[in-house]
């Protein structure tokens, strides 16, 4: 398809309103149950105590997206129907209707800086590290077994073929750092944590950076490379303050 014509895929806040897409009458979460972006989005609506619907996209097919151009996730629709599309969108949105704790984007550097770090940095490390391995990567799409509006032949096939898949990934995110992939992730977290002011970035209330890494963070757990958290002295008491916090 010629650029010109092709759906465009924005982030953000979408012109058009979509409140047949709500499920439960309820704000509706589009995600994965193992995505680091959605989990960034599940922790704000816990800490804010948001009540929200959740539908399982199939990570091969997304065919519970086909209705959107932009077929990622996460995709948040408000009770109005207004789609947000992009993670670090919808935190800022969900913020800016709710409780408004953040700064908005662009007012203030540190935040905007650990939540761009959040996705182009710990995200990718993540992924090296979980999908270091065809027998991690399984582990890791083990959920989709468990997805009961899943079709037999879809469990299968995300399982086997989306840890083939994955595990391709994992190398390819594995080539942008220098150092293997534990070792990177430590580095990271290091990083991670000269950014904290307190008990989270945003001092003594998390503010958008600490949904957005926590979000991410939390997506490995009981994961392969979930031990090296674990073991770190700043990150792992702000992460267990987050997981009070958020209740997930
Ligand atoms: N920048 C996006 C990234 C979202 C993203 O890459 N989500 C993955 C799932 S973890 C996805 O939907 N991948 C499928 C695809 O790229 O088509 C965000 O922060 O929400």
């Amino acid at each position: 398809m010629a650029d010109s014509i092709k759906p465009q895929q924005i982030s953000g806040i979408q012109d058009v309103k979509v409140p047949e897409k709500l499920s439960n009458n309820l704000p509706t979460l589009y995600c994965f149950e193992t995505c680091p972006f959605c989990f960034k989005v599940k922790a704000l609506l816990g800490s804010r105590g948001i009540e929200y619907s959740k539908i399982e996209v199939d990570p091969m097919s997304h065919k519970e997206l086909k209705w959107s151009d932009w077929t990622k996730v996460p995709v948040y629709i408000d009770i109005d129907g207004t789609q947000v599309n992009d993670s670090n969108f919808i935190l800022h949105y969900i913020d800016e209707n709710g409780d408004s704790e953040f700064s908005r984007q662009g007012l203030d550097s540190e935040q905007d800086k650990w939540m761009d770090f959040s996705n182009l940095i710990l995200g990718k490390s993540i992924v090296a590290v979980i999908y270091s391995s065809y027998f991690t990567s399984l582990k890791a799409l083990d959920y989709v077994t468990k997805v009961d509006k899943f079709s037999f032949t879809s469990r299968l096939v995300n399982k086997w073929l989306g840890a083939f898949i994955m595990r391709m990934v994992g190398r390819s995110r594995a080539k942008m750092f220098d150092a293997k992939p534990r070792e990177n992730l430590l580095f990271q977290l290091d990083h991670m944590s000269t950014g904290f002011e307190g008990d989270f970035f945003g001092g003594n209330r998390p503010n958008g950076a600490d949904f957005a890494n926590y979000g991410i963070l939390r997506s490995m757990q009981g994961l392969h490379g979930f031990d090296i958290l674990k073991n770190h002295n700043l990150v792992h008491p702000w992460y267990i303050r987050m997981q009070k916090l958020s209740g997930i």
